[in-house]
């Protein structure tokens, strides 16, 4: 539809980076996308954007575009026709399947892909070459979200949806720098604190709404469990508990109860360093309040005990009846467009879509009975287990969609040598990126802009994404390449285009039985989806989603981080984000963003500075038990003595070279959250500094 006479056409699209899910109008002039607005009613933005979405858009028409296919010869890569590049695919699968059995081969889904996507390519996996070695990035992120609320209150999604962030009183903000991670989401809560709303940040280091919140509890890194059980503490010891909804709702509160006698606000001080005022105010604050909502983020999950830290955030909810009702949500800020929808789906080596085991005959049937397939009841390969088969030798294959784990992952230096060690990698991506590297094909996949499917948001929300512009080249839709390659592999996918795989999601999955486009709409929809298309923006009000319908509350101890500072590695490195890039910014990069931050730097406390003889801008090196790597340092206090700070989306920096193999008792989720490290400045040629990451 014209609307503008500078653009030819304009489409309504879901923003593809982060899982707050914008819906935006994509304007297109002369076959390119020449400007971005947002779409007025998105149900999450209501008319605002962030720098990404708005203006992150030029990746699209960059010369670096994967444009056509590529097979690697005599050592390098070169140019293919897609028949010879997917005929390859096809008989290497082929081959090693034969030759070693469908478990040696393994599938990485993308987060960044259309759910539709995610779908063709676990169905792939899964009926044309018979394995569940499928997963997706949600493991190094929010699996432990998604562990936790299973098991406390019954389903992997938020309770409720952005629009509680303006009904609670309280905002109770863990681990998670919205401003920056969720821009849209974190401008609603900062409004919300403007309008009167209290928000406590529970961080090592502040955050913008640190500076406009009633509390700020700068706790130790890897201490959350001490900090949230202490709370807990406060609000059995002071009164603060709901005693009618326990007793109707919730089961397990003896044991809780017992558990954190211990934690009394000295104790929680000293094992988080956290004042035990600060503690008892925390407490105070949300257990007083009439509504309030928890969002918490990756300084929850990715830890040793990140699952059951989840576990712990929903014992305040449980325990002080704020769930279920407006102004009380569980929110998980869910970092990539579609981390949520990627697991929703089912690309995972453990569960069918909506978190069904695939060890369930039921469940399983179903899909055989679909797919005309047998289909195996054992769970197949973690992505870290791939890591190690890989390494081991009993992993010959991958195909992997629209994930960087050169980059990415924890330990880089294994990863490399892991996909070194593969008789063939195949990569889908729309730029090379340090995975692809060592592929034997690269494929050219389209980007969010250039396909039709569907996103689901941080609030299980559905909603649609239209292409706005042609791919480039030859470049093709994921889904449209996995037909092709399972076409060849004599499983012909059922499809006529994208929202036929939706109609087959809805078949095998009760969450989605009315799933339509026509009822996403220009709203979406959130799951579950009954059959007559009413949706459910609200879980939980009426009972849990557990057995019994009761909520579980978790008597969990603190215990330590994988990581502890020592007299060799003194400091401990936090690892996240910045607002102006994206992950393993292969789009970022790409755009007016890199101009805004064109290098990255090591974030330190003054003291510390001081105490290793390190000036603002000098070069340092900053070593860890698994690595080391070199980038200018930042003299500043927002982050707590004792910590230092940075991101990983430079490939030059290679921060991950530094994380070792400690992660989530649950999910494997990596501890990118704790490392302890050595901080040293490094001798340089004048000049030669300036702040600027260099190779390690
Ligand atoms: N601009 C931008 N936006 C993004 C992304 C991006 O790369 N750039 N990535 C997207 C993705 S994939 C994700 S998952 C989300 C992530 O979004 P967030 O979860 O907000 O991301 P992080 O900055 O990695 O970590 C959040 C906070 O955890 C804190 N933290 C570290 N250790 C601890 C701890 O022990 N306890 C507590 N309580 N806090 C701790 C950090 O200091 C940091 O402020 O962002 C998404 N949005
Ligand atoms: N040190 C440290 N490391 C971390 C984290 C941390 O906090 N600290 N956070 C972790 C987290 S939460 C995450 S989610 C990961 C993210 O890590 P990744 O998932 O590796 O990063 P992304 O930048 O989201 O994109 C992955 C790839 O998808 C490609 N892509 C984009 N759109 C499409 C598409 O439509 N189709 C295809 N085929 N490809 C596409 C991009 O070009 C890119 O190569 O990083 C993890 N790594
Ligand atoms: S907040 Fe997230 S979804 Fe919204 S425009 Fe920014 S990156 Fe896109
Ligand atoms: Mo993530």
């Amino acid at each position: 539809m014209t609307r503008d006479p500078r653009f030819d056409v304009t489409t309504t699209t879901t923003c593809g980076y982060c899982g707050v899910g914008c819906r935006l109008e994509a304007h297109q002039h002369g076959g390119h996308i020449v400007s971005i607005s947002p779409a007025l009613d998105g149900p999450a933005n209501r008319g605002h954007t962030c720098l990404k979405g708005r203006f992150a858009h030029q990746f699209t028409r960059s010369r670096d575009r994967l444009t056509a296919p590529f097979v690697r010869e005599h050592g390098t890569l070169r140019l293919a026709s897609w028949d010879e590049a997917l005929d390859r695919v096809a008989s290497e699968f082929q081959r090693i399947k034969a030759e070693h059995g469908p478990d040696a081969i393994a599938g990485l889904a993308s987060a960044r892909g259309t759910n539709e996507d995610a779908w063709a390519m676990q169905r792939v996996m899964r009926a044309a070459i018979g394995t569940h070695n499928i997963d997706n990035c949600s493991r190094v992120c929010h699996s432990p979200t998604s562990f936790g609320l299973r098991k406390s209150v019954g389903l992997s999604g938020c309770s409720g949806s952005f629009d509680d962030i303006e009904h609670a009183d309280v905002l109770l903000i863990v681990g998670s720098n919205a401003t920056a991670a969720h821009p849209v989401a974190g401008a609603r809560m900062k409004q919300a604190a403007l309008a009167g709303a209290k928000i406590i940040t529970v961080d090592p280091r502040r955050n913008d709404l640190s500076d406009v919140g009633a509390l700020h509890c700068g706790l130790r890194p890897g201490t959350n469990a001490a900090f949230l059980n202490g709370l807990t503490h406060v609000l059995i010891r002071d009164g603060l508990v709901d005693r009618e909804f326990v007793r109707s709702r919730v089961e397990g509160f003896e044991g809780l109860a017992d558990l954190v006698a211990y934690l009394t606000p000295d104790v929680t001080e000293e094992l988080t360093g956290v004042p035990a005022a600060d503690v008892v105010r925390a407490a105070h604050i949300y257990g007083e309040a009439r509504t309030g909502s928890i969002a918490w983020g990756l300084g929850v999950t990715e830890q040793l005990y990140g699952s059951e830290c989840v576990q712990m955030l929903c014992n305040l909810a449980l325990l002080t009846g704020k769930i279920g009702r407006a102004g009380c949500a569980l929110l998980p800020m869910r970092g990539q467009n579609n981390v949520q929808g990627v697991s929703d789906v089912g690309a995972l080596p453990d569960t069918y879509s909506t978190y069904r085991s695939v060890g369930d005959d039921a469940t399983a049937r179903l899909f055989e009975e679909r797919w005309g397939v047998p289909l195996r009841r054992e769970r197949g390969l973690k992505l870290p287990e791939m890591i190690d088969a890989a390494l081991a030798g009993k992993l010959k294959a991958m195909w992997i969609c629209g994930y960087d784990i050169g980059q990415s992952d924890p330990d880089s230096a294994k990863v490399e040598a892991a996909l070194a060690n593969l008789e063939f990698l195949v990569v889908q991506d729309i730029f090379e990126n340090l995975t692809s590297r060592e592929a034997h094909v690269l494929l050219p996949a389209a980007s969010f802009l250039e396909k039709t499917g569907t996103f689901t948001n941080a609030e299980r929300r559905i909603q649609l994404v239209q292409a706005a512009a042609a791919p480039p080249g030859s470049a093709k839709t994921d889904l449209e390449i996995f037909s092709l390659v399972s076409e060849r592999l004599g499983h012909p996918l059922p499809y006529r285009g994208p929202e036929d795989v939706m109609l087959e999601i809805g078949a095998l999955t009760p969450a989605f039985a009315g799933v339509t486009y026509e009822r996403i709409g220009r709203g979406g929809l959130q799951w579950p989806v009954a059959a007559d298309g009413t949706d459910t923006p609200m879980l939980y009000a009426e009972s849990f989603a557990l057995p019994g319908g009761k909520g579980r509350l978790a008597a969990l101890p603190f215990k330590p981080p994988g990581d502890e500072a020592s007299e060799q590695y003194p400091l401990i490195l936090v690892t996240g984000r910045r607002l102006e890039h994206y992950n393993v910014g292969t789009m970022t990069r790409r755009t007016g963003n890199l101009e805004l931050l064109s290098h990255d730097v090591l974030e330190i406390h003054p003291d510390d500075a001081a105490a290793h003889g390190i000036a603002d801008g000098a070069l340092v090196e900053v070593r860890s038990r698994n690595g080391s790597i070199q980038l200018g340092a930042h003299v500043t206090d927002r982050i707590e003595a004792g910590h230092v700070f940075t991101a990983f989306h430079f490939p030059e920096v290679r921060t991950n070279l530094l994380i070792g193999q400690s992660a989530d008792i649950n999910t494997s989720c990596p501890e990118y959250k704790v490392v302890a490290v050595a901080v040293t400045p490094v001798a340089v040629h004048a000049g030669a500094a300036r702040g600027h990451a260099v190779v390690a």
